[in-house]
């Protein structure tokens, strides 16, 4: 099994992605909330007592960050408020963290926007 280091170095775009499967149930995850919009399931390889994902159902061209435009600004604020909401839902009062990977440095390796929500316990600062 490789690294998310080693997986961002060959990662790249797709048309259809493993989270757009994940979106029309083609393959499994551990779903935690979903609406028209977004989808939030918990990331397969933790880094966290409690990590999961939030993405939205349609990327509209968001295949990272950087790909952001006027046209996203509701999209990206409802994956902003569902990050918070889905957070409060798993107990996360104590405070979480959130990240979004952008590209092969930023350890990118699905190109389908998706918002990492982490925590349940004391994290570091700062990332490596
Ligand atoms: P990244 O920011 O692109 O590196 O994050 C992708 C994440 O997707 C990573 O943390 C994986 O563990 C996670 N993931 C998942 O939860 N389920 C999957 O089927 C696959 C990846 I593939």
């Amino acid at each position: 099994m490789s690294t998310e280091e080693e997986k961002a170095q060959i990662a790249g775009e797709e048309e259809v992605t493993i989270f757009d499967k994940i979106v029309a149930k083609e393959i499994p995850a551990d779903v935690i909330y979903e609406d028209d919009l977004a989808l939030a399931f918990r990331d397969i390889n933790a880094t966290a007592k409690v990590h999961f994902l939030v993405i939205p159902k349609d990327r509209q061209g968001l295949t990272g960050i950087s790909k952001s435009e006027e046209k996203h600004k509701e999209l990206l604020g409802h994956l902003m408020i569902t990050a918070a909401k889905v957070a409060e839902q798993e107990n996360l009062s104590d405070g979480y963290r959130i990240v979004i990977n952008e590209g092969k440095f930023g350890c990118q390796s699905v190109y389908h926007l998706h918002i990492h929500v982490i925590g349940g316990e004391q994290l570091g600062w700062p990332p490596t």
